[in-house]
């Protein structure tokens, strides 16, 4: 069967039509720049490259067998279609360059064995966490979304083991993390700061002390405006699990209501606010 009817079989499938661009970089411009469906021939007529752009693709065992017998295929893109399962490509070993941004991707092992590419677009996907040989790949990682060859990109995945700051310092740094994991372990943290904010005079401290001493009892005369920021460390609760709770108290005084204090608030990390 020749390559044009592979083409032919794949248009079928998946009820599109692929245009002939002839040569590759314009195929790449057809297919990157306007997200159009193409293909792409050598001399010989053999197709090298194919670009199956929004094509709805959910099942991609469906032109696996077609992918595979294009055997001169170097340059794939399935950009904006529904694929999760990469088990279809897991074979196709002589891809360069393999565009799969804006799909349902999460799983990376089916890329593991394709040691030819030069560029792997995973742009807009599902990825929560990355598998350990990524860091020995050799490619480097980039938190970008580029067209520029020696790199896996991840721009817009919703990375959190690593966490998209160790990404984003490349490869080298995602291989030291895995290592530090493996020899210090995962330790969850029940900890927060909780910041109480609100109008002068609204009860802060007193809810502050409450919540340290169940038995406090509400001062029925008037008391000392909190001067500033009063921290309280360590309020503990037991929320269930095998460790209890902790929270650091930030009691925001009169000066400080949450009106001023609003700027200081993105630099203090992982608040919990009480606005009363
Ligand atoms: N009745 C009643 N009075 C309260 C309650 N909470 C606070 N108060 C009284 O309200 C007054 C102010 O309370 P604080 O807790 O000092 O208020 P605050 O928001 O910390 O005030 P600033 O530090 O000045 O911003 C005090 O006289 C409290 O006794 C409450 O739940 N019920
Ligand atoms: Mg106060």
């Amino acid at each position: 069967m020749s390559d044009l009817d592979i083409i032919k079989q794949i248009e079928k499938e998946l009820g599109v039509t692929l245009k002939e661009t002839g040569e590759i970089e314009l195929a790449f411009a057809f297919a990157l720049e306007l997200g159009e469906s193409c293909y792409t021939t050598d001399t010989q007529g053999k197709v090298e490259g194919l670009s199956c752009y929004g094509c709805n693709i959910k099942d991609l065992n469906r032109i696996a067998l077609q992918l595979k017998s294009l055997t001169n295929l170097t340059w794939l893109n399935l950009s904006s279609n529904q694929i999760n399962d990469l088990e279809g490509i897991k074979s196709l070993t002589n891809l360069t360059w393999l565009y799969l941004s804006s799909n349902q991707i999460s799983d990376l092992e089916g890329i593991k064995d394709l040691t030819n590419l030069v560029l792997l677009d995973l742009t807009d996907n599902p990825i929560d966490a990355l598998p350990r040989w990524i860091a020995d790949f050799h490619l480097e990682l980039k938190w970008d979304s580029g067209w520029k060859d020696g790199f896996i990109y991840f721009y817009d995945n919703p990375l959190k083991n690593p966490p998209v700051e160790i990404v984003k310092q490349g490869k080298e740094a995602v291989k030291n993390y895995f290592e530090q994991l493996e020899i210090q372990g995962k330790d969850e943290i029940y900890e927060a700061k909780l910041m109480i904010v609100g109008e002068p005079g609204s009860g802060k401290t007193t809810l502050m002390n409450k919540l340290f001493d169940r038995d406090f009892s509400v001062p029925n005369e008037k008391t000392e405006s909190t001067v500033g920021i009063e921290v309280r460390p360590n309020w503990e609760f037991a929320i269930g699990s095998e460790k209890d709770f902790k929270a650091h108290i930030w009691d925001f005084g009169r000066a400080t209501d949450s009106v001023h204090a609003a700027p200081v608030f993105p630099y203090i990390r992982l608040p919990l606010y009480i606005n009363g």
